[in-house]
Formats: structure tokens, C-alpha cells, sequence
């Protein structure tokens, strides 16, 4: 895809996100029973909040299900398709706010796509944004109500973005749980837990699932698929078999992009990637510690029992240093090449043919990506 024309299709999914986003105004503008000076109040916030918090990512997984369906589909959308693509693209994404909100108050962190996270923002605070990623949850399943209410899949989307939902929030249970304070109000740190059985676990129901599995899948219901119907003679025209094969290929390719934000976390200027690293700080299992893990000494290992966990630049910064005495960047380096191949041969293989071009869509999207 060229670039002009993957700007001009970024232009025309973001004009489907002003839509949604005045029918949830106009939503909360005819509230019953508030104050006309009330409503505004409400209106006035989250005319704020939206915009800050949903739009402004890079798009990926919102763009992933217009793309499905225009795979799956093989030709051009009708506008109404279109729409109906960009619609559940944008649920997506909506997805997504709900989960960095919440993960930047968990995660105590500074900014997001460049700017503060929600919750720092002045006259939001934490009380707020904890809020706003309910409100934000609930727009999900009053717009696809509003949009697909008779649409065939209906209950098929709904349970979508339950599913996802609870397995990401699991997730999430794993990525925090046992994370010490620095002030050690939790259960002091444990370098035995950080292995990468447990990182495969926590990275696959905290980011495969909601950033690659969903997109593909909503496609798949929106096109009629049927998750229920098992294979046909051929054992592959069935609907289960297509859902399948992008849950194995997604695991694969989500696990690779955390693995990335992981080293990105630690190595990436904030400028570029738009946030500022916290996983050393927040002793978080990720995939530095527990390949540091498996290659020190020792002597190394006391810096990772020192540093490791703590909300001190210094310490931070000797924790770096190990991981690059380690040549973990360059450990890093030979896996992506070795996941790139994995990744063109598992495609490759994939039946209808046409059916892989969505996952090199998504492949090409994170090789190499640098935010
Ligand atoms: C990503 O975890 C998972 C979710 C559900 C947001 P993370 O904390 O590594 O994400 P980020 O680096 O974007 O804060
Ligand atoms: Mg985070
Ligand atoms: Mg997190
Ligand atoms: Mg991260």
C-alpha cells in the first residue's frame, strides 16, 4: 500500500471516529432528568476525553478489521460496508483506551502517544480516569447496539468484546500481580517468578487476544462466519477452522510485539515511542528480565536483586547497563529476523490464500517497527 493511500484510508476510518464520537455526545446531551446545565458539564468533559484517550495511536488493529473484511470479502467494500468495517474498527480501538487508561494509573505512568497520560492530566486526576475507562467500556456496547442491533453477528460481536475483555483484564491480573511497591508494601521482589512460561501466559491473555485475535475475528463474524460450524470434507470451508487459524497465527504474532514493546520500554527514546519506559521501575515481567535471568552470573544477578523493582533513576540506569553488557538488543535482533521467518512461513501456509494477506498486513505493520 502506498503511503498517499494509506493516509487517505487513515483519513477516511478517523471521519467514522467523529461520527461515533457526536452520537455519544448527542447521547449524553439527552439524558433524562439532568439539568440542561448539567448535560453540559457532561458533555463538555467528555468532548475532552474522547478525542485525548481513543484516536491518536497508530490505528493498527482498528485498520486490521476494514482490512479483514476487505479481504475477506475480495474486492472493493460498499460504503455501508465500509462503514460498518470502520465502525467495529473503531470499537477496537475504544477497546484499547479502556485498557491504557487503566493500565497507565496501574502502571504509573507519564505520558502516552506523546502526551500525558489520562489520569495526570490536570482537573482529571486518578478518581476520574478510573471512571472514564468504565464510560469508555460501556460506549463499546452502546454503539455496536446502536449499529448492530440486527445485524446477523450481533451476539456474535457482543461475545467478541466480552471474551476479550475478561481474557485481557486476566492478563493484566498476571502482568501486576506480585509487582512490589518500592516501599515494599507488597510482597518483596522475586526474581524465581519472572520465567517465560510465565511471560507467555501473561502476554497472551494481556495483549494477543485484544490487539491481534479480535480484529481478525470480528471480521470473520461480520462476514457471516460461523465459529460453530466445524470443517467441511475438504477440512477447511468451515467457519471454526478460519477462526482457528488467526488465533494461532495471532498468539504468535502478539507475543513478537510484546516481546518488542518490552525492549522498545527499555531502549526507545520516549520521543519517538511516545511514552517513557516504567517496567524496570515497576518490576514487571518482561522479556529483558527473564533473558537477563537466564544469562547471569552471580555477581550480575545482585544488580537485578538490587535495582530491580525500585523507582530510582540510578538503579534504572544499572539495570540498563547489565541488560547491555548482556547484549540482550542484539539477542533481541536474532529473534525478530528468526520471528520475521517463523512468522512468513506460518502465513505462507495458510488456507484461502486469500486469508494471508491480512496477517502480512499485520506483520509488515510491526517488523522492525520502532514505536
Ligand atoms: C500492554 O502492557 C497491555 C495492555 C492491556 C495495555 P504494557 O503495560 O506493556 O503496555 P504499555 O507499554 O503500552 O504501557
Ligand atoms: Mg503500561
Ligand atoms: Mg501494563
Ligand atoms: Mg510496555
Amino acid at each position: 500500500m502506498s503511503s498517499s493511500s494509506s493516509s487517505s484510508s487513515q483519513e477516511a476510518f478517523l471521519a467514522i471516529y467523529k461520527e461515533i464520537e457526536s452520537e455519544l455526545l448527542a447521547s449524553l446531551q439527552s439524558l433524562p432528568a439532568l439539568s440542561t446545565n448539567l448535560k453540559q458539564q457532561l458533555v463538555d468533559y467528555y468532548s475532552v476525553c474522547l478525542p485525548y484517550t481513543v484516536p491518536g495511536g497508530k490505528m493498527t488493529r482498528g485498520l486490521t478489521v476494514v482490512r479483514g473484511v476487505q479481504v475477506l470479502k475480495q474486492r472493493e467494500l460498499t460504503p455501508a460496508e465500509y462503514k460498518d468495517a470502520a465502525i467495529l474498527g473503531w470499537m477496537v480501538e475504544w477497546l484499547q483506551a479502556v485498557f491504557l487508561v487503566a493500565d497507565d494509573i496501574m502502571d504509573a505512568s507519564i505520558t502516552r502517544r506523546g502526551q500525558p497520560c489520562w489520569y495526570q492530566v490536570p482537573n482529571v486526576t486518578q478518581d476520574n480516569a478510573i471512571n472514564d475507562a468504565l464510560i469508555l467500556e460501556n460506549m463499546i456496547y452502546q454503539t455496536i447496539r446502536r449499529h448492530f442491533k440486527s445485524h446477523p453477528s450481533y451476539i456474535h460481536i457482543l461475545d467478541l468484546f466480552i471474551d476479550t475483555t475478561f481474557q485481557t483484564e486476566v492478563g493484566q491480573h498476571i502482568d501486576t500481580n506480585g509487582t512490589p511497591y518500592a516501599d515494599g508494601k507488597r510482597a518483596p521482589l522475586d526474581l524465581s517468578r519472572f520465567t517465560l512460561d510465565r511471560y507467555r501466559g501473561c502476554v497472551r491473555y494481556k495483549t494477543c487476544y485484544y490487539s491481534f485475535y479480535l480484529s481478525c475475528a470480528l471480521a470473520l463474524a461480520y462476514c457471516g462466519y460461523d465459529p460453530n460450524e466445524s470443517s467441511g470434507e475438504d477440512g477447511k470451508s468451515g467457519g471454526a477452522s478460519l477462526y482457528k487459524k488467526a488465533e494461532d497465527i495471532c498468539m504468535i504474532l502478539g507475543e513478537y510485539f510484546q516481546i518488542q514493546d518490552d525492549v522498545l520500554d527499555a531502549f526507545a527514546s520516549p520521543e519517538v515511542l511516545g511514552k517513557i519506559g516504567t517496567d524496570i521501575e515497576d518490576a514487571k515481567c518482561s522479556w529483558l528480565v527473564c533473558k537477563a535471568l537466564e544469562l547471569v552470573t552471580e555477581e550480575q544477578k545482585k544488580i537485578l536483586e538490587e535495582h530491580y523493582g525500585k523507582h530510582d533513576p540510578e538503579g534504572v540506569q544499572k539495570v540498563k547497563d547489565l541488560y547491555r553488557e548482556l547484549k540482550l538488543q542484539e539477542l533481541y535482533g536474532d529473534y525478530e529476523e528468526e520471528q520475521k521467518k517463523i512468522c512468513d512461513g506460518l502465513i505462507a501456509q495458510i488456507e484461502p490464500e486469500n486469508f494471508q494477506e491480512l496477517f502480512k498486513f499485520l506483520l509488515g505493520k510491526i517488523y522492525k517497527r520502532e514505536k
